[in-house]
């Protein structure tokens, strides 16, 4: 591989530029629209450095929904504003990528089985190249060259980021020298995190997940049959004690030094369903940014335990209604798609393999800060439209008194860019919002096998494509086939394909606005949908 960079010290100079520009920089915020309908708004003076002003929030349903910076401390918004798992709206428009630098883990959790690998996968814990920190650091440049819009680096595994600590922050210290305008980013379960908090802060990491499955230890021994601490193995209700001690100290750390943290919950039906409330409030308490609440994937092909002895995820309506039930508490994220630890792309697309090692090397690597941050300045104008019409769509709408009661999921394919912009064939994923006569609230994404395959319809799948979106009451495409158009039409679900290009939230309030006129009308009769499935198994990669 060829890298050609600017020196450190010009990268560093220019990225703080940037940094200073984009402090300063004017945003729409969703309360100045809302009075103003397009005026911009300005960024809050930056206060001193003294944690996350959020406080764990107030249980919006999405951190970043409204996208403003007058949610939170313009320090804090600076953080998020181009994170695409902490910031809702971020996630349309800009890119993550994992370097899987991290293979040894601390814990055993009932859900993992690291030995488990498949390229056409994606959950934690599957990779299909391990990497050193040299040649993590050489990929994440050459990704950074090629996709601009990739802001952020995290290490998610395979293991644990902090079981691995020399390797995670040597990948960390190296890519700042080449690559000072990259957010970086990492997970871990926590356990070993208190040591560690010194080391985070040294190398600038400003968001870290903690995986927090419970905050009662018997609880816990159903999820966690060992850690490995203090040189030996301990388990049971022990195990799960100390590890739970941990986690709390390690956030309130965190929380302390001014790092924005982020929970992530796996949810295990029958075992910590009824619990996330509790942990919600306990991470609320110790002023985690965002609470993440993720469905159990268990399948028996995995390997794990919760997969061979038949422990089921939850149903779409399932997680949404746990979801639901914590919106009050910490801030919630409902647009996680359980990444590979070697992910690279938006949330939801997975290019890892146009980036293997044999690959970068063939490649001509230019890293060029001006290119991705002018680019990165097209994004944002694309973003605030997309904003911008949201705005205009919402005060547009009318809430009656039949139509204030009415709230209902549509299903959207979009490739990115917050847009109607997908056909239905090539979707492997819909994106799932809430609309009501005041709102199109993201709240989740349902991914699918592809209907499209080689240029033809696949009858066979699209059983379980309506199984996918089945609570929906419509699906928004840029283009669908006469097929599947009449198959969804049969299971009670509207294809729409007459917001084409539009901005998601626009172009579903206004099918909202038609739908509700035709119930008014007495033309059709509005009534619920039922339950949808979260897909568990390995998914068609596209042709
Ligand atoms: Fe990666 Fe995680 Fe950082 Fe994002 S992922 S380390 S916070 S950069 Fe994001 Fe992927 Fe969900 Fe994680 S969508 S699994 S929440
Ligand atoms: Fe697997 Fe992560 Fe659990 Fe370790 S902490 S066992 S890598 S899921």
């Amino acid at each position: 591989m060829a890298i050609r960079s600017m020196p450190a010290h010009i990268a560093r100079q220019q990225n703080k530029e940037y940094v200073m520009e984009s402090a300063t920089a004017s945003y729409v915020s969703l309360a100045d629209l809302k009075s103003s309908h397009n005026a911009l708004a300005t960024p809050a003076e930056e206060p001193a450095h003294v944690g996350c002003g959020t406080s764990g929030g107030e249980g919006k349903a999405s951190c970043g929904t409204s996208a403003g910076p007058d949610d939170m401390p313009a320090h804090v918004w600076d953080k998020v504003k181009n994170h695409p798992c902490y910031s809702e709206e971020a996630h349309h428009h800009y890119a993550r990528m994992h370097v899987a630098v991290a293979p040894a883990c601390n814990i055993q959790c009932n859900y993992c089985n690291r030995k488990y690998d498949c390229s056409n996968e994606s959950r934690p814990g599957v990779v299909s190249q391990k990497l050193t920190p040299e040649q993590a650091v050489k990929k994440v440049v050459a990704v950074a060259s090629e996709i601009p819009q990739m802001t952020v680096l995290g290490v998610a595994g395979p293991g644990d980021s902090l079981a691995n600590p020399k390797k995670t922050f040597d990948t960390f210290r190296m890519l700042q020298e080449q690559a000072p305008d990259i957010k970086l980013c990492l997970s871990t379960n926590g356990l070993a995190l208190p040591d560690l908090v010194d080391e985070i802060c040294q190398y600038n990491i400003d968001h870290v997940t903690i995986t927090i499955n419970m905050v009662d230890p018997e609880i816990g021994a159903k999820i966690y049959p060992w850690i490995f601490w203090d040189h030996k193995r301990v388990t049971g209700v022990e195990a799960s004690r100390i590890l739970h001690e941990q986690q709390m100290k390690g956030l309130e750390m965190l929380t302390a030094r001014g790092v924005l943290t982020k929970i992530n919950s796996v949810l295990i039906p029958g075992i910590n369903d009824e619990h996330m409330i509790e942990v919600n409030k306990a991470v609320k308490a110790r002023g985690a940014f965002l609470h993440n609440i993720m469905p159990l994937i268990s399948e028996a092909e995995h390997g794990t335990v919760f997969g061979l002895t038949g422990q089921r995820g939850p149903t779409a309506q399932e997680l949404k209604a746990v979801q639901d039930a914590c919106m009050g508490g910490a801030n919630l994220m409902r647009h996680c798609r359980q990444c590979r630890a070697d992910a690279v792309g938006l949330l939801g697309e997975d290019r890892s393999s146009e980036f293997t090692l044999d690959k970068i090397e063939e490649m001509e690597v230019v890293y060029d800060l001006d290119r991705r941050r002018n680019y990165q300045e097209r994004v944002e104008a694309e973003r605030q439209a997309q904003h911008a019409a949201k705005i205009e769509a919402l005060s547009a709408a009318t809430v009656t008194e039949l139509t204030k009661d009415i709230k209902v999921l549509v299903a959207v394919a979009t490739t990115g860019g917050g847009r109607v912009n997908q056909h239905f064939g090539h979707a492997d994923e819909f994106q799932i919002f809430e609309v009501s006569a005041g709102e199109a609230l993201f709240v989740g994404h349902r991914r699918v096998d592809l209907y499209c395959q080689g240029g033809y319809g696949e009858d066979e799948q699209l059983p379980s494509i309506v199984t996918a979106i089945n609570d929906c009451h419509a699906v928004l495409v840029s283009k669908i086939g006469a097929c599947p158009r009449d198959e969804l039409k049969a299971a009670g679900i509207e294809p729409v394909d007459q917001y084409v290009d539009e901005f998601i939230e626009k172009a579903a309030l206004s099918w909202f606005a038609d739908y509700t006129g035709r119930v008014a009308s007495g033309e059709i009769v509005h009534q619920p949908r039922g339950d949808a499935s979260i897909r568990q198994g390995a998914f068609t990669a596209a042709a």
